[in-house]
């Protein structure tokens, strides 16, 4: 018969586990464990005489009670109980993979409507992933829906090397009323953290888990809550989960995880609006601001016929606060498209590239703790992407295609986050692994590289394509697959050369009739000049060379630069033989490479 672990464990009766910081997993292999941290919210309330509010000790009973979310049978079989010693450890039913999720509640007292939740609060959840992070695989908070983007946004950058998921979710309805959104969103909130190593601060709701400094909460009114402007879902909830790797954020980092609590309050959200007053403005940045996000208009504008309003922000600024430019429009990134947005970076303010300004204001709070950092190294810090919270400039990169083990690693190494850089990554890197892989006449490699998405067409630095690589290598067998995939014979490398070129210079005769047969000609000023090659070809007594060049289609008789044609150079030298062959071309109807 065979034993559940723990149920061994109990016969052995070793365990002697007493509280949250000495539980250590006895871990088969299909159980993962999760650290709910209750802080409050709609999810856990009830209606009383002054509107909803948290209801304490309540949630564990009620989840027990829900056999979508505990499973007692197996809670009972298993010795969970006995094991954990701990009255809120529940077991959710078996997943579609066949896991179990063990998740244990840690309820905050008091809970909060989040409305009043402070920077404190934040500092106290990432104590609270710290101390417990060895023991769970995963961990959810349960959390208000009206600051949650501000808190998962402040954790984003609190948790540094951050190598497990964790989850925010919450609900717009009770979990104790008949009709919620509450159920759903804690049990996939579960089954992302329980299952799947995302290894980012999120944010789940209404079957979404989204990147947490990416959300912003959208609707009061609505189950559909929240939304993520400027960049795609990690995962969707459909009939299996959808994780959207490509976008999952990689931390760059061989270095353990630590959660800094410390934050700086001195920062702000300032609303431009037509007509605000520089006194407003004035009042808003005088000490002890540090920091402020300044949401201007479209892409990043600001008025430029205010002197007045430019004025006290280059005041505050040349006194050393930091002002981050964020768009108020919902989706969209700031630019210098406009000298009205030009008139801000001239005041000293950062571009806050496509950046909520829930994440602005809390990296900002983050960066502005660091004391150990000189002011510019904290601006430098608030303009480089930290934790996926904003897109790279993209200008002029090509965007397109799938994804690749490969550029990944790659991706991982520069520590690349979003899907747009890792194709911008890709784009960058596969037309010279494309040319590589073409030197060596390594056609799998060019297949691999074709299936994650390369355009095996595309030339590298010089322009130089696979097609000319493989010509220069005289790789036939690369030279036709290549074609097959539509390699052009007419590209030309930075020195304007073509594969044609390329064969005949390193004389793979093969190659060139094969080129020649799939249109490939020299240009009428490359045709001029062959006269000169053929005369020193013809000099020298070259017989395979001028061959090479018939095939190609020069014509023969083009005279060099002299005047001379290679027939008269060849006779001149007494290259007999070199005579005799040139005669024979010119009898025949093979005198040029067209008709092979
Ligand atoms: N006022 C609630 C909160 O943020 C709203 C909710 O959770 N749906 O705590």
């Amino acid at each position: 018969v065979q034993l559940h672990p723990r149920r061994r464990r109990k016969l052995s009766s070793c365990s002697s586990v007493e509280n949250l910081d000495r539980v250590s997993s006895p871990s088969p292999a299909n159980e993962s464990r999760v650290l709910v941290i209750n802080t409050g919210g709609t999810i856990g309330m009830t209606l009383r005489d002054t509107g909803y509010a948290p209801k304490a000790n309540a949630l564990v009973e009620s989840l027990r009670k829900l056999p979508i979310l505990h499973d007692e049978l197996y809670a009972r079989q298993t010795y969970l109980y006995e094991y954990y010693k701990l009255e809120n450890t529940l077991v959710l039913p078996p997943s579609k993979l066949n896991k179990r999720i063990i998740y244990t509640i840690l309820e905050y007292s008091p809970l909060l409507d989040s409305s009043n939740m402070t920077t404190d609060d934040w500092g106290r959840i990432g104590k609270d992933i710290e101390k417990n992070y060895e023991n769970f695989d995963g961990f959810v908070i349960l959390h208000g829906t009206d600051t949650m983007a501000y808190t998962a946004s402040a954790l984003s950058f609190m948790c540094e090397h951050l190598g497990k998921p964790i989850v925010l979710t919450g609900s717009q309805v009770p979990i104790y009323e008949l009709r919620n959104d509450g159920r759903d969103n804690l049990l996939g909130a579960l089954l992302i953290a329980g299952q799947f190593v995302i290894p980012e601060v999120c944010l789940y709701f209404y079957n979404k888990l989204y990147r947490g400094n990416r959300v912003t909460k959208v609707d009061a009114g609505s189950f559909n809550a929240f939304t993520s402007p400027n960049l795609p879902p990690l995962a969707t909830a459909e009939v299996d989960f959808k994780i959207n790797w490509d976008t999952v954020w990689r931390a760059n980092t061989t270095a353990k995880f630590q959660v800094r609590t410390e934050l700086n309050r001195n920062v702000g959200l300032l609303r431009l609006f037509p007509g605000i007053t520089s006194s407003t403005v004035r009042a808003f940045l005088q000490p002890p601001m540090q920091g402020v996000v300044l949401e201007t208009y479209g892409s990043g504008n600001a008025p430029d016929n205010r002197p007045d309003l430019l004025e006290e922000l280059s005041k505050a600024t040349n006194s050393g606060v930091i002002i981050v430019n964020c768009t108020q429009c919902l989706r969209g990134t700031v630019s210098a498209s406009y000298a009205t947005g030009r008139v801000l970076m001239e005041a000293g303010l950062l571009a806050g590239g496509d950046m909520t300004p829930e994440a602005a204001l809390s990296k900002l709070s983050y960066v502005l703790a660091k004391k150990e950092l000189t002011l510019d190294a904290q601006k430098k810090m608030m303009a480089q992407n930290l934790r996926g919270e904003m897109s790279a400039d993209l200008e002029g990169a090509k965007l397109c295609l799938s994804d690749s083990r490969f550029i990944q690693v790659i991706a991982k190494s520069l520590s690349v986050s979003c899907k747009e850089e890792l194709e911008a990554i890709r784009d960058a890197l596969t037309p010279s692994l494309a040319c590589a892989a073409a030197k060596i006449g390594d056609t799998e490699a060019l297949v691999a590289l074709k299936e994650m998405g390369s355009d095996l067409r595309l030339g590298d630095f010089d322009g130089r394509t696979p097609l000319h690589v493989a010509a220069c290598e005289g790789h036939l067998r690369l030279v036709q697959y290549l074609l097959n995939q539509g390699a052009s014979v007419h590209a030309k490398d930075r020195y304007g050369d073509t594969p044609l070129c390329n064969a005949v210079r390193f004389r793979h005769k093969d190659v060139v009739r094969l080129l020649r047969k799939t249109g490939a000609h020299f240009s009428r000023e490359q045709l001029e000049e062959a006269g000169s090659e053929l005369c020193s070809l013809a000099a020298s007594g070259d017989k395979e060379g001028l061959d090479i060049w018939r095939i190609a289609g020069a014509d023969l008789t083009r005279p060099g630069y002299d005047g001379k044609t290679a027939i008269e150079v060849a006779q001149a030298a007494g290259n007999k033989d070199v005579v005799e062959v040139l005669n024979s071309y010119m009898n025949s109807k093979t005198m040029n490479g067209a008709a092979i």
